[in-house]
């Protein structure tokens, strides 16, 4: 009986992961795993020094994945789903809190043929605890927002290629290392228009520890503010 309990808790948990498979561009849908990396299952990557932190597994190249022509200053809308459909669940499952990021990086060449490691990533949004009274997350909004969060692309960045980081931490079984569950999606685009900014950055992986206080954190003790992994926002 505990053989077969814990094999169905175990299936439950592995449904109930989730994949970034949509980008939107200034509102419109640009349609299923266009644009994107795709990973080979919606599992997370919970070892922080791993290459998979960076575009998920098998994300180190986007040869077969069309770029996105986008003006500096788009909105740009991610949206996650546990499996391919958009409704009958949660996007992403209720039971996965924590912080929303998104990070970008300028490609030396081709988004295609990035690999996007060394010390590249700029962050561009993180959204984290936002009611310790009530224990809200940006998961939560996520969740009640069909699967979706969005970054508006600072008008100073450069005109260029870059890959797009999408990234949601699911903290519910932090407390040890490792532990966190990190869902990453990456995006190709090529920005036009711009400006000169040569914004802060850092590498992922190589940015986030295992100590860090927002990956090894007990969420489930009346958690009062919480520090997101990856630094400051640089807002342009
Ligand atoms: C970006 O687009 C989304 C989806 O259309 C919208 O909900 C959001 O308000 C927009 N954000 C900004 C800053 O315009
Ligand atoms: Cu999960």
């Amino acid at each position: 009986m505990k053989v077969i309990l814990s094999v169905l808790a175990f299936a439950a948990l592995a449904q109930a992961h989730f994949t970034m498979q949509y980008i939107w561009v200034n509102g419109q849908d640009e349609g299923q795993n266009n644009y994107i990396r795709v990973t080979p299952n919606n599992n997370p990557v919970t070892d922080v020094t791993s290459k998979d932190l960076t575009c998920n597994v098998n994300g180190l190249s986007g040869a077969s994945v069309q770029t996105v022509s986008i003006p500096a200053g788009t909105n740009l809308t991610f949206e996650w789903h546990q499996h391919a459909q958009r409704t009958g669940e949660d996007p992403i499952s209720g039971g996965h809190k924590g912080p929303v990021q998104v990070y970008i990086a300028k490609a030396p060449s081709t988004a295609a043929s990035f690999d996007g490691q060394g010390t590249v990533w700029t962050k561009l949004y993180s959204s984290g605890l936002l009611n310790p009274s009530s224990q809200q997350w940006a998961t939560d909004v996520v969740n009640t927002n069909g699967g979706k969060h969005s970054v508006v692309i600072p008008a100073s960045l450069p005109a260029g290629e870059y890959l797009l980081r999408a990234e949601i931490i699911a903290l519910h079984v932090a407390q040890s290392y490792p532990g966190a569950q990190f869902y990453i999606g990456c995006a190709q685009v090529k920005i036009t228009g711009g400006g000169s900014a040569s914004p802060p950055t850092i590498a992922l992986p190589g940015a986030y520890k295992p100590t860090d206080p927002g990956i090894t954190v007990n969420i489930y003790n009346n958690l009062q503010s919480y520090t997101a992994p990856g630094g400051a926002v640089w807002s342009g």
